[in-house]
């Protein structure tokens, strides 16, 4: 008798335990974590300023809002909040629309919500009737779901919400993840396991992971997700597998989530069988157009086509000896009448074409400005060449007042030392957006043409390559959720400070201790640049192992085309290092406005940062330091990995502030992210100085290894090819 009593502690011990290690911090609740708030002042105002919530009015997306807010508060208030169709208590949140929610509509908001558009909303603290109200409204549920995140994010931050009065809304219109996913589930450039979809057991299964993904985008107003490689596979527009694309469709819907597909170029022969995919060929036509009107049966919603044509081996129009805009029209006529788009992508540069790579999407581009259908964005990368860890600005960015132009920004880490380097990516891509193109005068931001400020486009993009794959953590470094977060509220506003969003990040996904949030936001806040310093300082580019891209290869020669191998952008000899892209060289700068043009082209005024990207500099060059160019790029190279020990400490120093599983994993890939900064400078120092003939200064450290070592290093089965 007396022994059951004690099993059934064991028991329960063990439950217990297993739940303890079930609920344990692996990552998967990203930042939309609601555990309850420590501060004690800020929690007892929160729990008075919510005793029920209302939301009037019923929708899939109002459900999830609902939801949404049921869940968060009770987690971050430690009680359960009771929902009520009426106000029956003191202290309310009520969500809603006007023409949903009739005590949205008593409020008479009308004028405020005019300002925040179909995605907007608006947060106020307000009283009528003697009842406090704390009001999520807009003209729209999607806008309602929006706001309630927005309402969930100050309380995980511990803000004020006694005095709310906030306006909100999307600078850019679509605002869109794309995933490099194939359809047997690898990932190109992908680091973070496979791919999110399972489509062998879709349409059937769903995975709680679809919704959680939906959820989180939503939280950071992505509202569009391309679901397949650029480099595309014309299976995914058959019925079989449209019908899986459909299911996924249906769980993102109240989301405001929409579904892209990548359109290759050569299906009407692949699936259709004709016998040409010409884009101004009727037949071909008539197909894309009852394509896309069956796919619309599936998805009644669908986004349109992301497609990557003449590019890298694809097919596109210029097969036919057709422009892209021939090529991209066809596709915009096909989806215009449901309303989708064409993301047609400008990353292309000939295999017969003897120019500067940097030069070709520009001279390709520039001329067919203002042959675009209204429906079309054309996609292009951030910079001239391909994602690397710096560039100077695309110059197409202000070359197409006609054109509405999308950004493309990578968010997987390519060439940023892919699934193992802390990279924060938010001081990289605001280098880029608030970089002045000149194009209307000065003022004339990336930025400003991208969310159509500048030449009054309606239709604007932006997109990010994703790094999210199935593991438990999504993005395979712990950090490497801040870069999914920052691009998601960049793509909403893009005036928002770098810190800014990591502080935010840092209290959502870890905690709000400032004693973790200060030294942990100022190692993101160096980050890039430390990982910039060891991979490729002073506008170095394209350096890096061959095809999987991981490591160093300074040295990578030959092959297949020049512009794949690493000697052609740094063009490293006895005299000096980097690429002139001058008039005495290969003139890139004169696709830049004249003022831009002018600072590139001056090696004296151009920016240290772009100094190898744009001059072949001579080894003995003094810089801006007062030291020789091969004095300063040794420096450079152990600085990084000098900042990369700093982070170390720094992260090391935290360890009892958060949870011992994400400690640990973030401090194992720490050490990782060390060896390989130390291969990086090791490796490139060695090289160069092959050419420079100069020893490392004497107060540096010394490389451990020969460069024979380093070129000898051939690393298999990198992820991601
Ligand atoms: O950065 C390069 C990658 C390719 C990629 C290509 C592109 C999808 O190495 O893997 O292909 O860019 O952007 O199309």
């Amino acid at each position: 008798m007396k022994r059951k009593p004690v099993c059934l502690l064991l028991l329960l011990l063990f439950l217990n335990l297993l739940s303890g290690r079930l609920m344990a911090e692996d990552g998967y609740r990203l930042w939309l974590r609601y555990d309850q708030v420590q501060d004690a002042a800020r929690l007892q105002a929160y729990r008075q300023a919510v005793n029920e919530i209302i939301i009037q009015g019923s929708s899939p997306t109002l459900s999830a809002a609902q939801e949404e807010l049921q869940t968060g508060l009770t987690g971050l208030l430690g009680q359960a909040i009771p929902a009520a169709q009426t106000p029956t208590q003191q202290n309310i949140l009520v969500a809603g629309t006007p023409s949903g929610s009739a005590l949205i509509k008593e409020l008479n908001l009308t004028d405020k919500l005019k300002a925040v558009g179909d995605e907007g909303y608006l947060l106020l603290s307000t009283t009528k009737n003697g009842r406090k109200y704390t009001v999520i409204a807009a003209n729209t549920d999607i806008g309602v779901l929006y706001g309630s995140f927005h309402f969930l994010r100050l309380l995980q931050t511990q803000q004020d919400i006694s005095k709310l009065s906030l306006a909100s809304a999307p600078k850019i219109k679509k605002r869109v993840l794309n995933h490099w996913d194939n359809l047997d589930r690898t990932v190109e450039r992908g680091y973070a396991g496979f791919s999110l979809w399972k489509w062998h057991t879709l349409p059937d299964y769903i995975d709680q992971r679809y919704i959680d993904y939906a959820r989180a985008n939503a939280s950071i107003g992505i509202n569009g997700t391309v679901l397949t490689n650029v480099n595309a596979n014309a299976l995914v527009l058959t019925p079989v597998y449209l019908k899986k694309v459909a299911a996924l469709a249906n769980v993102f819907r109240p989301y405001g989530l929409k579904v892209y597909l990548t359109a290759r170029f050569s299906a009407p022969i692949e699936i259709g069988g004709l016998k040409t995919a010409d884009p101004l060929d009727p037949q071909v036509r008539a197909w894309w157009k009852k394509k896309s009107d069956e796919i619309y049966t599936y998805v009644p919603d669908f986004g349109g086509f992301l497609v990557k044509a003449n590019s890298e081996g694809q097919p596109g129009p210029q097969n036919y000896g057709r422009t892209h805009a021939d090529g991209a029209n066809m596709l915009a006529d096909a989806v215009a009448a449901n309303g989708g788009i064409v993301m047609w992508r400008a990353f292309v540069y000939s295999d017969k074409e003897p120019d500067d790579r940097a030069k070709q999407a520009y001279n390709e581009f520039k001329p067919l400005d203002g042959q675009f259908r209204d429906n079309v964005l054309v996609q292009v990368k951030n910079g001239p060449i391909d994602f690397q860890p710096r560039e100077p600005f695309h110059p197409l960015f202000g070359a197409m007042p006609k054109t509405p132009l999308m950004m493309e920004f990578q968010i997987t880490q390519e060439y940023l030392g892919q699934g193992t380097t802390l990279a924060y990516l938010a001081p990289m891509y605001k280098e880029t957006l608030e970089a002045d193109t000149y194009a209307e005068g000065k003022g004339s931001t990336v930025a400003k043409v991208v969310d159509g400020t500048l030449n009054n486009h309606k239709l604007t993009g932006i997109a990010g390559v994703a790094n999210i794959g199935d593991d438990r953590d999504w993005t395979g470094h712990q950090f490497g959720q801040s870069n999914w977060y920052t691009f998601g509220r960049l793509a909403w506003d893009h005036n928002l400070p770098s810190e800014k969003i990591a502080d935010e990040w840092l209290k959502m996904t870890f905690t709000n201790n400032n004693r973790f949030v200060a030294p942990v936001k100022n190692m993101m806040m160096n980050s890039h640049e430390a990982i910039v310093n060891y991979m490729t300082p002073l506008g170095l580019h394209h350096i890096m192992g061959r095809s999987h891209h991981y490591g160093p290869g300074p040295w990578v020669e030959g092959g297949p085309r020049a512009d794949w191998t690493a000697v052609y952008y740094h063009r490293a000899d006895a005299q000096g290092i980097g690429f002139d892209r001058t008039k005495t060289g290969s003139n890139a700068v004169a696709q830049y406005f004249p003022p831009v043009t002018r600072k590139f082209a001056s090696l004296e005024k151009c920016p240290e940062k772009y100094l190898l990207w744009f001059h072949h500099v001579s080894w003995d060059y003094k810089v801006n330091s007062g030291r020789t160019l091969w004095n300063e790029l040794c420096y450079k190279y152990s600085s990084g990995v000098d900042t990369v020990r700093q982070m170390q400490e720094t992260w090391n120093n935290m360890e009892g502030l958060v949870d011992e599983e994400r400690f640990n994993h973030v401090k194992m890939f720490l050490t990782i992210q060390e060896k390989e900064a130390k291969w990086w400078r090791d490796a490139c120092l060695l090289y160069f100085q092959t050419f420079s003939k100069q020893p490392i200064p004497q107060d540096l450290e010394k490389p451990d290894h020969t460069l024979d070592y380093f070129m000898s290093l051939d690393p298999k089965f990198v992820p991601g090819i």
